[in-house]
């Protein structure tokens, strides 16, 4: 397993967060995926070997705008 740790634009209340959410847990290899929108963070949890791109367009598809966070966890 492995984390992918997102910042994540645009969300501005819980609605957001959970549209994000349920998006990143949509793409494939997606385990379980937590979003912070006070923080505007995002984390998932994946099978290992994903690919980051999906993930970002995922959100970007959902209305938001995502980019791979600086720190990266557990992998
Ligand atoms: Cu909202």
């Amino acid at each position: 397993m492995m984390t992918i740790e997102l910042e994540i634009e645009g969300m501005t209340c819980q609605h957001c967060a959970r549209r994000v959410r349920e998006a990143l847990e949509g793409v494939p290899g997606a385990r379980a995926a937590r979003v912070d929108h006070e923080a505007g963070r995002g984390s998932v949890e994946t099978d290992d070997d994903v690919e980051l791109a999906p993930f970002l367009a995922a959100v970007r598809d959902a209305g938001y705008q995502a980019r791979k966070a600086d720190e990266e966890a557990g992998r």
